[in-house]
């Protein structure tokens, strides 16, 4: 009987799952068994949480970038950024900051300071959410609330990494 259960629940999440879908830029994590028990509760939809894939592309400086370049999620809506970083190369370490847009020239100078130890990551107002930061082949993630309606920027903090840009929405 409980198997029963699971398996309609599967169901539901799979149809959820394909509108959920449009909110994110990609979506390719499998469901879990956890996560299609917790839609097949009542409470479907009230504590769900927007995961966002982020890949960090390319080898050297000059190329090294994050796919996608935009986001665009419900405003107030719980969202988890996982960043992927695949590249190989040792100076391709990277993080995912989510800003005021236009502070980041203000930001990255301060992130200097802040050094490895606060994982480049400062003290600062117009700093919304950050990941810790990725060595190549590295994984790692942040769950936040996203800001209020508006168009904010996500960046890279590490040293010399501030051709990494992407543009945020909330909306
Ligand atoms: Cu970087």
């Amino acid at each position: 009987m409980k198997k029963l259960l699971v398996l309609a629940g599967f169901v539901v999440f799979t149809a959820c799952g394909g509108g959920a879908n449009e909110e994110t830029t990609t979506n390719e994590s499998a469901p879990e068994v956890e996560e299609t028990t917790e839609v097949a509760d009542d409470n479907a939809g009230d504590d769900e949480v927007i995961v966002i894939n982020l890949t960090t592309t390319g080898e050297t400086m000059t190329d090294m970038a994050f796919e996608p370049k935009q986001i665009k999620v419900p405003a107030g809506s719980t969202v988890r950024v996982v960043l992927d970083n695949v590249a190989e190369a040792h100076a391709m370490v990277h993080n995912f900051v989510l800003i005021d847009r236009g502070s980041s020239e203000e930001i990255y100078p301060l992130a200097i300071e802040a050094g490895p130890d606060k994982n480049y990551i400062p003290e600062h107002s117009g700093i919304y959410a950050a990941t810790p930061m990725a060595n190549p082949g590295e994984k790692v993630e942040i769950e936040f609330t996203a800001p209020s309606a508006g168009i904010y920027q996500y960046i890279c903090t590490y040293p010399g990494h501030a051709s990494m840009k992407g543009i945020f929405v909330s909306e």
